[in-house]
């Protein structure tokens, strides 16, 4: 599939600010230069490349260089003091509830507030800089610097004197390696070094340059770097702890590393992935990382129908934040998305973290780690509708790797059955609730990754998927049909304590607090598991007397409420939130990523979210990256293409770096895949009982097209418009398929003259349908 007619390019007539790595503690801001490099990855290897004409700085990552250790921080009287806290909250005495939470009831500390490095909890930390240091006499001229996404390749040329020079960095998945290529059009020689801000000692070993080290922690992750050479001319050879290479004009570095954090033999693991990708050289290794890249990468195609490839791409967002309008940017944003998920998220690989893959410090901003609030759910929502399930492999692995300490966390703190987890996570199993109470208490972490259980398995219909996933969705439910109880004015099933992620509210009697017992998030998210355990029943056809309990447990959650703005109830009372342009509208969930609230089934919760957004927005809300990437999700699902794309905008203006990453700040990645996710939205919906095409369209988006984005329900549809008039949409059941299909203007299908608005459609597996729209105008 040719992807003629779409940027595909990020590129700069300039390198990333050349600064040299600071030492250990100095990075939660991340260094100006840093955030302009480019990044590649393969979910475990990425680089930070600088692009630099004399001094190359590439700066390194691997997966699972985590320093930190498990450790138990559920507080052991918890379950004992839990019914006191519950109690004082239903007498209505939230003020000493809350005093003596953190004491009674909050974990234990163990710096899980993701500011120390150095505590049990830990941090994900960079891997180390290569430095590749180059004899060029004289200033470098013609100089470009590009990320091709299409081809998942960092590049730069320029020429010093007579010499050319071109290099490009890959980091594969199918080899494990990642791969610097250096060409020049006279021999060039230059210096190569590896260094890491502390615990790490660099040697040449055979030949090859090897970084070796530990991090913090008991017993503290291994690692190892290797970088070997392979020069088609010139010679290498070492030089203390660097190697040398000398007049050459073709050579290949490929780098592998590793840690002990999930191959105890992570050194031979190294030695035998440089050793292959070494031996058949850089084009196959080129080669076969096209292929795996693009069988990914091309599935999606979005042409908003104005390119502009001549302009470099910090000068096209400065434009963009100057008010012009740039739609080509606009689809490069999308399409970025996506190569980053691709590049930060694959099987076998964690999931991408606060930072995707790419982390320059020690002291990473909050740890790099998982937030599980909002921050690691929103990495995946671009992940079934832009069709890349592979990239999800990673959540859900993770999600499964936290039970068996979210087990122990419900029993101990709760006195439950089943699994939870609270707002911090991270690869040693860490799932207790933290001290504050006003993010610390957020027990719905869990159910609400079980979402993407369920929600894969309504886009893929895998059931060997659901099979696997159904008991990690069954102990979720477990855990809240213990600690849900009725409370005392409604009988309405509750969880107590309970809190709307990091928001606090007015007391009426003065001053504020952080909890309260059934916040609308946590019963939205609690609702929204329960359906999807039922619906896994019925589809695996097992464990029916649970079902019929769960059923009627749903039945009893109470429902959402208005209150006296308008506005959908963040609590179960309707008090003022203490700082009205919060970042969480977490009482949204139902609206997106939930379902219980659209414009046609629940018209006056509808209305009820826009006048949140409206008073939210009204206050300066938005103001983090990922807060406004959810707040284009949200007018897509109200069906507001103008304002979602308003929003999209201001994503682009306000919150993203000149090398596209999102901007909290500091840079986090989250971003970058809501807002690529909100297009989609915006393209296509599935969440209801229909398919929706063009849902949201924004008046701006003229004309354009898109092939390959994915429903619920086993559809992939391409679509084109004209005129802001749905032309042409394409179906393709990847499975049998039974819906409706809704257009925003009459369709017929194939040449019928038929045209109607909505259509039920039956398609087997397979089958092929193409709808069209009234003769064009034009
Ligand atoms: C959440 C947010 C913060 C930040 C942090 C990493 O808790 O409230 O804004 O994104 O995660």
């Amino acid at each position: 599939m040719a992807q003629a007619g779409t940027d595909l390019k990020l590129w700069y007539r300039q390198p990333a600010t050349p600064e040299e790595p600071q030492g250990p503690g100095g990075y939660w801001k991340n260094s100006k230069g840093w955030t302009e490099a480019l990044p590649v990855g393969n979910g475990r290897l990425g680089a930070m490349v600088f692009g630099g004409t004399h001094r190359e700085r590439i700066q390194l990552n691997e997966d699972t260089l985590w320093s930190g250790n498990p450790v138990e921080a559920d507080n052991p009287h918890g379950a004992a003091n839990l019914a006191r806290i519950r109690q004082l909250l239903f007498e209505g005495k939230v003020t000493e509830a809350e005093s003596l939470l953190p004491e009674l009831f909050g974990g234990l500390p163990v710096g899980q507030e993701g500011v120390d490095s150095k505590s049990a909890f830990g941090a994900y930390q960079t891997l180390g800089d290569l430095f590749l240091d180059f004899d060029l006499a004289g200033e470098a001229k013609e100089y470009r610097r590009e990320l091709d996404l299409d081809s998942a390749t960092a590049s730069c040329t320029y020429q010093v004197g007579h010499c050319r020079i071109r290099r490009e960095v890959v980091s594969s998945y199918p080899d494990q390696v990642l791969a610097v290529r250096i060409e020049a059009t006279a021999p060039l020689s230059f210096r190569v070094s590896l260094t890491r801000p502390e615990n790490s000692e660099t040697t040449v070993v055979k030949g090859d340059l090897v970084m070796q080290g530990q991090v913090s922690g008991e017993p503290g992750t291994r690692f190892e770097a290797r970088v070997r050479i392979v020069c088609d001319d010139g010679s290498v050879s070492a030089s203390g702890n660097q190697l040398e290479v000398t007049g050459t004009k073709k050579a290949t570095l490929f780098i592998s590393a590793a840690t002990d954090y999930r191959r105890p033999k992570f050194q031979e693991y190294i030695l035998d992935c440089l050793g292959k990708a070494a031996k058949g050289g850089y084009w196959n290794l080129r080669t076969r990382h096209l292929r795996d890249h693009h069988r990914l990468f091309r599935r999606v195609l979005l042409d908003l129908g104005a390119t502009d490839e001549e302009t470099p791409t910090d000068v096209r967002l400065e434009r963009v934040r100057n008010g012009a309008e740039d739609l080509g940017l606009e689809a490069l944003y999308f399409q970025y998305g996506r190569y980053l998920l691709i590049a930060s998220s694959r099987p076998g690989s964690l999931p991408a973290n606060l930072q995707g893959l790419w982390a320059e410090g020690i002291d990473t901003p909050w740890s790099a780690d998982y937030h599980v609030n909002i921050n690691l759910q929103m990495n995946y929502w671009l992940a079934q509708p832009t069709a890349l399930s592979e990239c999800e492999e990673p959540l859900i692995d993770y999600i499964e790797g936290l039970v068996p300490s979210g087990t122990r966390t419900a029993a101990v703190q709760y006195g439950a059955k089943g699994w939870t987890t609270h707002w911090v996570t991270n690869p040693w199993g860490f799932t207790a609730a933290g001290s504050n109470p006003a993010y610390g208490f957020f027990p719905a972490a869990g159910a609400w990754l079980c979402q993407h259980l369920i929600e894969r398995y309504r886009f893929t219909g895998e059931k060997r998927h659901l099979s696997r996933a159904y008991p990690t969705m069954k102990g979720a439910a477990e855990f809240w049909m213990d600690f849900l109880k009725p409370d005392p004015k409604d009988g309405w099933l509750v969880g107590a304590p309970s809190s709307s992620p990091e928001n606090r509210y007015l007391l009426p009697g003065g001053g504020s607090a952080g909890i309260s017992y059934g916040a609308t998030m946590e019963t939205q998210i609690v609702g929204g598991l329960f359906d999807g355990v039922v619906e896994a029943c019925r589809a695996l056809g097992q464990d029916q007397k649970f079902r019929k309990e769960v059923e009627a447990m749903r039945c009893q959650l109470p429902p959402m409420r208005i209150g006296r703005h308008g506005q959908l109830m963040e609590w179960i009372e309707d008090y003022e939130e203490e700082e009205p342009r919060h970042r969480h509208i977490s009482h949204l969930y139902g609206l997106h990523p939930g379902s219980e609230i659209n414009p046609r089934q629940t018209p006056e919760l509808a209305r009820a979210a826009r006048v949140v957004l409206e008073r939210r927005l009204s206050s300066g809300g938005g103001h983090t990256g990922w807060s406004r990437a959810w707040i284009v999700n949200f007018f897509a699902r109200l069906g507001d293409g103008d304002t979602a794309r308003f929003h999209y905008l201001q994503l682009l203006r306000q919150s993203t770096l000149l090398n596209l990453f999102d901007s909290h700040p500091p840079f986090q990645i989250d971003g970058n895949f809501g807002g690529a996710a909100g297009v989609a939205e915006m393209l296509i919906q599935s969440h209801e009982d229909a398919i929706r095409v063009l849902p949201a369209m924004p008046k701006a988006w003229r004309e354009g097209s898109f092939r390959g984005l994915r429903t619920r329900g086993g559809l992939m549809v391409d679509a084109s418009w004209e005129d802001g008039q749905l032309r042409s949409v394409a179906l393709t059941a990847l499975r049998a398929v039974s819906t409706r299909i809704v257009f925003p203007n009459p369709m017929g299908l194939g040449n019928s003259t038929n045209l109607r608005k909505e259509h039920v459609l039956k398609m087997a597996n397979s089958a092929k349908l193409k709808f069209n729209g009234p003769p064009s105008s034009r």
